[in-house]
């Protein structure tokens, strides 16, 4: 992608009403714009960080064998009566009228709409277990929207749902989306710690939620600084294999760590003193075992072995998508901007043209540019007028891991300089090693 033809608009004044720093680099890197109170627009940058952290969690999803689907954002009102839930939620269900007077509402989750799509078609224990899952716009009307995408009004969640015969499959269920969440944050460059939470209007006891360390994080957080040690990596699980996932389950829950929610001091004075840490941290995902409570009180039975209707056992599971991006920036920052972790960046890696209008360092700049795409890779080319220090700002502010620089001085040598964004570090080396670096860092050399 050239510059020149993209559109990234960039803001060079901080803006006043951003007090985190993802909420400022988010606005000043042109990627997201507030059309009303935690309602934003999507400009191209943002909306392609969105894009991949979506792909991310697809490819995880699909690891663990849950199936994909996409509900509807506005819900008849009926459903949640059935479920007690239209007057539970109170002000933050965004409630809706049409024209024939009928209730309807945005979602805020979607319990209810999958419980009747499931009493509707399955009725054998030999259709379960299953587990369906979307990515959708969700709806809370958060009385204090603030820090941008973090706590938004709308926002976009990854919610998925188990139905089980018992509830030992369904605690399986619930091991197996700890593993699969844990290795999803990885992709992404994060540490999420599953913690002991409250589970709110959804329901049930058993309930983990995902933190990511971060100063600015809405959550105090209490925990056993041995828990920091813990990386998922690269293991092979058998996601149908009900002790891997416990094993998992127990390996990444057995130390200390809730949320103020169900903190307990007592048992965090057991932790020696040098461990012991208090923090605070950005829920991105949170997991739920809540039983019968959504069966039960809409009639999604199964028959069993020996013929009985019995309610299935439940549990949902939810991923904040677009909280993800603040999350992301929140951990990966320095005071010139973003810093992308490879796993997310909008763009492989950025090309800085030093003289446009150089011939030399024009032609040069566009074999890279095509070098990179018949990689396969997406780079953006920074083709403008512009004084280098401005490209070299812009580069450092939207955050792309690696920066091919490109000058006629250079060129006299036969080099172009390949930086890191991350460490700061560059060297020069003949645009070919360039390219063929780029393209081993992202394993499609
Ligand atoms: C699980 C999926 C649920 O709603 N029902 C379906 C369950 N869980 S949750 O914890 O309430 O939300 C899941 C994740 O969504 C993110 N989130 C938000 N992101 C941005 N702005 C908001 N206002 C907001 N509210 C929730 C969080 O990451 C949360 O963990």
């Amino acid at each position: 992608m050239r510059l020149s033809r993209y559109f990234l608009p960039v803001l060079k004044e901080t803006p006043s009403e951003a007090q985190i720093v993802s909420h400022r680099y988010m606005l000043r890197a042109g990627m997201i714009k507030q059309a009303s109170a935690g309602i934003y627009s999507w400009l191209p940058l943002g909306f392609k960080v969105l894009r991949k952290i979506e792909n991310i969690i697809h490819e995880e999803q699909a690891r663990a064998g849950h199936i994909p689907m996409l509900m509807p954002t506005i819900q008849s009102a009926e459903l949640w009566r059935e479920s007690g839930r239209y007057d539970a939620y109170g002000a933050e269900m965004l409630r809706i009228t049409d024209r024939h007077e009928r209730e309807m509402l945005y979602t805020p989750t979607a319990e209810e709409l999958i419980t009747d799509i499931f009493r509707a078609n399955v009725s054998s224990y030999r259709d379960l277990p299953l587990t369906m899952y979307q990515i959708q716009w969700k709806f809370r009307d958060e009385i204090r929207p603030r820090f941008g995408v973090m706590r938004g009004r709308e926002f976009y969640m990854k919610d998925g749902y188990n139905f089980d015969l018992t509830k030992e499959d369904a605690l399986h269920a619930y091991n197996r989306h700890l593993v699969s969440y844990l290795r999803t944050y990885e992709r992404m460059g994060l540490q999420a710690i599953p913690m002991r939470a409250d589970s709110g209007p959804i329901g049930g006891d058993d309930t983990h939620e995902f933190l990511v360390l971060a100063e600015t994080g809405e959550s105090e957080v209490f925990y056993d600084s041995e828990i920091t040690e813990l990386k998922f990596g690269d293991r092979a699980i058998d996601y149908d294999s009900v002790e891997q996932c416990q094993a998992v389950l127990e390996e990444f829950t057995s130390r200390y760590a809730r949320t103020d929610e169900t903190h307990d001091e007592a048992l965090f004075n057991q932790i020696p003193e040098e461990r012991r840490r208090t923090a605070r941290g950005i829920e991105v995902g949170q997991i739920f075992y809540f039983g019968t409570k959504y069966s039960d009180a809409m009639g999604a039975t199964v028959s069993d072995k020996d013929g009985n209707q019995v309610p299935v056992h439940m549990g949902s599971h939810g991923i904040g998508v677009s909280r993800l991006l603040g999350a992301i920036i929140e951990a990966s920052h320095d005071d010139k901007g973003i810093i992308w972790p490879e796993g997310v960046t909008p763009f492989h890696c950025g090309i800085v043209n030093l003289k446009t209008g150089d011939a030399e360092a024009d032609a040069a700049c566009e074999k890279i540019h095509a070098a990179l795409i018949a990689q396969g890779l997406d780079p953006l080319y920074d083709d403008t007028n512009e004084r280098a220090g401005a490209k070299f700002a812009t580069m450092d502010l939207i955050g792309l891991p690696w920066r091919i620089t490109v000058g006629p001085r250079g060129l006299k040598n036969g080099v172009v300089e390949l930086t890191s964004r991350r460490s700061g570090e560059s060297e020069e080396l003949p645009p070919e090693a360039a390219v063929a670096k780029i393209a081993a860092i992202y394993g499609v050399a």
